[in-house]
C-alpha cells in the first residue's frame, strides 16, 4: 500500500534522480541538438540569433523539468495555491534571468564561446515580453519572481497579447507608435497548451431555473475558446519554478466551412477575426481608463478562463467546494480582474448548484484586492447597459451582490440614504455605472494599498464609507517591493560582486536583509573607490547605449540625472524640463570662465505616453526640442546635455537604473501610489530627488533623511493649494517665469506648440502644483549639486542607502501578503537538484 504523501513528508520522492546533467559536455550536446533539431542549423552555420535560440531552448528544457516537478509536488501534498490575477505582466527578458537562477551562466558562456559567440550578444537577441504598461505590470512580474524564489506555490494569470506595449519611435521630436510584434520570432519562454482551453460566452439570454432562486442557464451562440500558454518563472537557487498562465483566443474552430464553400471567403474567416482581436493588443493606458467595450470583453475572457481553470484544478483534489478558500487565494491586481468575482459566483451558483450564501462565503474568503491608484481618471466604471448586453448573467449577479450588501448597510445604519447612495456598487448616473473598485472591495476579505501613505489615503477617500461599514481591519498596507534578482544581481554585475564580497556569498540575492553589513564598509577607502568605479563603469555602459540609440555623446564624468517612467502630468516631467530650461538660461548668462566651474550634468528622460494622451505627447516634444537646442549649443558643450532615450522598456531600465547618480520621483504629493523604480534606483546606489510621496517616504525612513533630497508641498496641503488656484492666477517665481519666457521667445522652436503646457499651469488651475513646488525644486537641485561635489560623502550616502534597503525586496512584500492575506506557506520542492 503506497502511503499518501503529506506536507511533512517532503522526501517522498527524490527529485534529484531525474535531473538533467549540468556538465559542460551535456550542455553543449543539448545546444547543438536544438540547433539541428529545432532550428535546422549546424554549429558552422549559425548567427547570434540562433546561438541565443538554441541555448535558450536548452535552458528551457532544464526549467521545464523543474516546472513539472514543482507542480507535481504541490498537487501531491495538496499545497494551498496563490493566484495573482493581472491583466499586465511586464516581464522583459528571461534568458539571463534563467541562467542566473539555475546557476548555469558560466557553463553556457563557455559553450557559446566554443562556437564563437559571446553570451552577452546572445542575451541581446531576446525581445522583451512587454505585456504591461508600467508600475502595475512590472510589480506583477516581480511578485511572481518572488513567489518562485521564496517557494510559494504561486501562479500568475494573465492574457497573452499578440502585440505588447507599443514601440516608441521619436520622429521630429514627437512620439510615434509602432506595433510590438514580439512573437515574430520563436519565443522559447512560453509553452502552448492546446489541451488546456475553456469556452467563454458573451451576449445571449438567461433562462431561470424554476426550482432555484439564484440558478440560471445562460444561453448564447457567441462562444470563444481561451487557450493556455504557460510561461515558466525561474526560482533563483531553488528547485521551484513558478508559472504565469496566459490566455489566448483560439480561432481555428471558428472557421466557417459553409461560407467558404459558398465562396464567401471573408465571411468564412470573420468569426476568427472577431475572436482573435480579443487577445491581440494590450491597452496602452497607464493610470487611465478608457471604458472601451473590447477592453471589457478582454477582461471577461481573462476572468472566465482563469476561474474555470482554478476550479478545475481544485476539483481534482476531490474536496468539497466549501474548502476552496483553504486551497486557493486569489489576488486581484487592481480592478481589471474584478469580473472574477461575479464569474466565480456564476460558476458556483449556475454550474455547481450552490446556494447564494454558501457561494458568497466561498468567494469572499478566496478573493483579495490591491488598489494601485487614487487618480479619478483611472477608476474603472462600466456602463450598466454595456455590461448587461455583453454579460447579462453577471449584471444580474452584480445587482444581487449590491442588493444584499446594501441591505446589510441599511441594517447597520438605518435610514442613512446618503450613505447607501455613496457606497452603492451602482452609481446612479446616466447611464448607471458599475463601480469596479467597490465591487472588488465588497467581494474581497482584504483590500490593500501599495505604500503607507497610499493605504492611508484610500481609507480617507474612495474607501472611507467602507471603513465605516466593514471596519478598518479589512484595509491594510502592503508596501511594494522589487526583485533583487533582476534589479541588482542581473542588471548591476559589478556592484553585485562588491556586495557578494562583503556578505561572503551570494545569499543576499534571496535574503536582502544580509546587505546590512555593507554599512561597515563606508570608512574603507579602497572599497569606496571600487564602489565609485562600479558606478562609473555603469555610466560608461549607459553612455554607449545613449550613443547607439540617440546619436548623442555624453561623458560618464558628468552627473547623471535621470527621470524614467510613464509620461503623465502627475509625474511632472514638465517640471523637470522647465528646470532644465531655467538651468540653460543661467548657463547662458555666465561667462565661459564661470561656466567652466559648473558641475557637468546629463539630464536623461525616457518613457512612453498613452497614444491618446495629447498633453503627455507634447511634453515629449518639448523635451526633445530643448534637447536639440541645448545639445548643439557649442558654448554649453558638456556642461549640460539633455537626452530622451526612445522606447523605454524593462531592458532599457536595466541599463539606465544602475547608471544614475540621482533620479527624480517628483509627483505632486499624494498622487503617486508608491513608485517602484525609486526603490530600484536606490538599490543600485543612486540618490533620490523627490517629493514626500508614495514609497519615497518609507525609503527616506529606512535609509535616513540625510540620504535623500526631499522638496515640495505635503499631501495634506494639496487640497488647499488646488482650491486656491481654482480661483486665483498662479504666481510663478522668477525661475519658472524665466523658463516660460524662454519657451515663449521661440528658443526651442515654435512657441505655439508648447503654449498649452504653459496654459495648463497659468490658466488651467495648475492642478499638479508646478508653480507651488518649483522654487523648492530648484533649491533641492542646488543641494544635490553641492553634495555631489563632496565625492567621499556622496559615496558614503550611496553605500549607506543600499545597505538599508532590505525592506524594499519584493520577497518581503510577498511574505507579508502570504502571511496576512493569503494564509499560504512556502512549499520548497525537496531533493538535491541544486
Ligand atoms: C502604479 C502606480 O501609479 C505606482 O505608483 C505603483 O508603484 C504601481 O502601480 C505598482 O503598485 N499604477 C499603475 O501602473 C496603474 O495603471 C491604475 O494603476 C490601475
Amino acid at each position: 500500500q503506497p502511503k499518501t504523501p503529506s506536507k511533512e513528508d517532503g522526501e517522498f520522492r527524490d527529485y534529484s534522480h531525474s535531473e538533467i546533467a549540468r556538465d559542460a559536455a551535456t550542455i553543449k550536446n543539448s545546444v547543438v541538438m536544438h540547433l539541428a533539431a529545432t532550428f535546422l542549423r549546424t554549429p558552422s552555420n549559425i548567427d547570434s540569433a540562433h546561438a541565443y535560440l538554441a541555448s535558450a531552448f536548452s535552458v528551457r528544457d532544464r526549467l521545464l523539468q523543474r516546472w513539472n516537478l514543482t507542480n507535481e509536488y504541490h498537487d501531491k501534498i495538496g499545497a494551498k495555491r496563490v493566484y495573482y490575477m493581472s491583466l499586465e505582466f511586464l516581464i522583459g527578458r528571461t534568458f539571463d534571468n534563467a541562467l542566473l537562477a539555475l546557476q548555469l551562466r558560466d557553463e553556457y558562456a563557455n559553450v557559446l564561446g566554443d562556437v564563437g559567440f559571446r553570451l552577452e550578444d546572445a542575451i541581446d537577441e531576446e525581445r522583451d515580453a512587454a505585456l504591461g504598461n508600467g508600475g502595475l505590470g512590472r510589480l506583477a512580474a516581480c511578485y511572481v519572481d518572488s513567489m518562485a524564489c521564496s517557494n510559494y506555490p504561486g501562479w500568475g494569470y494573465g492574457l497573452r497579447y499578440k502585440y505588447g506595449m507599443f514601440q516608441q519611435q521619436i520622429i521630429n521630436g514627437y512620439q510615434v507608435e509602432a506595433p510590438d510584434c514580439w512573437l515574430d520570432s520563436p519565443n522559447p519562454w512560453e509553452l502552448p497548451r492546446p489541451d488546456i482551453a475553456y469556452p467563454v460566452k458573451f451576449y445571449g439570454h438567461l433562462v431561470r431555473d424554476p426550482e432555484h432562486e439564484h440558478r440560471y442557464k445562460w444561453e448564447s451562440d457567441v462562444v470563444y475558446d481561451a487557450m493556455a500558454f504557460d510561461v515558466p518563472v525561474p526560482g533563483y537557487g531553488t528547485n521551484n519554478v513558478g508559472n504565469i498562465r496566459l490566455w489566448s483566443c483560439k480561432t481555428n474552430t471558428l472557421f466557417d466551412l459553409n461560407k467558404f464553400n459558398a465562396g464567401d471567403y471573408q465571411g468564412a474567416t470573420g468569426g476568427q477575426v472577431a475572436a482573435q482581436i480579443l487577445t491581440d493588443v494590450l491597452y496602452p493606458n497607464d493610470n487611465t481608463n478608457e471604458g472601451k467595450e473590447l477592453r471589457l470583453r478582454q477582461e471577461y475572457l481573462f476572468c472566465s478562463a482563469t476561474m474555470q481553470d482554478i476550479l478545475a484544478r481544485f476539483k481534482k483534489s476531490g474536496k468539497p467546494l466549501s474548502e476552496l478558500p483553504d486551497m486557493a487565494a486569489i489576488q486581484l491586481n487592481d480592478t481589471h480582474p474584478t469580473l472574477g468575482i461575479p464569474e466565480m459566483m456564476r460558476l458556483l451558483l449556475d454550474e455547481e448548484g450552490l446556494k447564494w450564501d454558501e457561494a458568497w462565503d466561498i468567494t469572499t474568503r478566496t478573493f483579495a484586492f490591491t488598489n494601485h491608484t487614487v487618480l479619478p481618471e483611472a477608476m474603472e466604471k462600466w456602463p450598466v447597459p454595456m455590461l448587461d448586453k455583453i454579460l447579462p448573467r453577471h449584471m444580474g449577479i452584480i445587482y444581487d451582490i449590491n442588493l444584499y450588501f446594501l441591505q446589510s448597510v441599511e441594517k447597520k445604519f438605518p435610514g442613512d440614504r446618503e450613505l447607501l447612495r455613496s457606497i452603492s456598487v451602482i452609481e446612479e448616473s446616466n447611464p448607471q455605472q458599475v463601480r469596479m473598485a467597490y465591487l472588488a472591495c465588497v467581494g474581497s476579505h482584504k483590500v490593500n494599498g501599495v505604500a503607507a501613505i497610499h493605504s492611508d489615503i484610500i481609507k480617507q477617500t474612495i474607501f472611507k464609507d467602507f471603513v465605516r461599514v466593514q471596519g478598518a481591519d479589512k484595509f491594510i498596507n502592503k508596501t511594494n517591493g522589487v526583485s533583487p534578482r533582476r534589479w541588482v544581481n542581473e542588471c548591476n554585475p559589478d556592484m553585485s560582486e562588491l556586495i557578494t564580497e562583503v556578505v561572503g556569498d551570494r545569499s543576499w540575492v534571496n535574503d536582502l536583509s544580509k546587505i546590512k553589513v555593507l554599512e561597515e564598509k563606508v570608512d574603507d577607502k579602497d572599497f569606496c573607490k571600487r564602489w565609485w568605479d562600479a558606478k562609473q563603469k555603469n555610466k560608461g555602459r549607459l553612455a554607449e547605449y545613449i550613443l547607439s540609440t540617440t546619436g548623442i555623446k555624453v561623458s560618464p564624468n558628468a552627473l547623471f540625472d535621470v527621470q524614467v517612467k510613464r509620461i503623465h502630468e502627475y509625474k511632472r516631467q514638465l517640471m523637470n524640463i522647465l528646470g532644465v530650461v531655467y538651468r540653460y538660461h543661467r548657463l547662458k548668462q555666465m561667462t565661459q570662465e564661470e561656466r567652466d566651474k559648473e558641475l557637468h550634468r546629463v539630464v536623461i528622460f525616457a518613457g512612453k505616453a498613452a497614444a491618446g494622451y495629447w498633453v503627455a505627447k507634447q511634453v515629449i516634444k518639448l523635451i526633445n526640442s530643448v534637447a536639440e537646442v541645448v545639445n548643439s549649443d557649442e558654448e554649453i558643450g558638456d556642461v549640460l546635455k539633455v537626452v530622451f532615450i526612445p522606447d523605454y522598456s524593462v531592458t532599457a531600465a536595466e541599463y539606465i537604473i544602475p547608471a544614475s547618480d540621482i533620479s527624480q520621483h517628483i509627483s505632486t504629493a499624494g498622487t503617486e501610489a508608491s513608485g517602484t523604480s525609486n526603490m530600484k534606483f536606490v538599490l543600485n546606489g543612486g540618490i533620490i530627488l523627490g517629493t514626500v510621496d508614495g514609497a519615497n517616504i518609507e525609503i527616506g525612513e529606512e535609509i535616513g533623511e540625510e540620504q535623500i533630497f526631499f522638496f515640495g508641498c505635503l499631501a495634506h496641503e494639496v487640497e488647499d493649494f488646488r482650491h486656491y488656484l481654482r480661483f486665483h492666477q498662479p504666481k510663478p517665481d522668477t525661475a519658472l517665469q524665466t523658463a516660460f519666457d524662454m519657451i515663449q521667445r521661440n528658443t526651442f522652436g515654435d512657441a505655439h506648440i508648447f503654449q498649452p503646457l504653459i496654459d495648463a499651469v497659468m490658466r488651467g488651475g495648475d492642478v499638479y502644483l508646478l508653480s507651488v513646488d518649483f522654487p523648492s525644486y530648484i533649491e533641492a537641485h542646488k543641494a544635490v549639486e553641492a553634495a555631489y561635489r563632496q565625492r567621499d560623502e556622496w559615496v558614503t550616502k550611496s553605500i549607506l542607502s543600499v545597505s538599508r534597503m532590505a525592506k524594499f525586496s519584493s520577497d518581503r512584500a510577498i511574505q507579508e501578503y502570504a502571511e496576512e492575506i493569503w494564509n499560504a506557506e512556502p512549499v520548497p520542492v525537496r531533493g538535491s537538484i541544486i
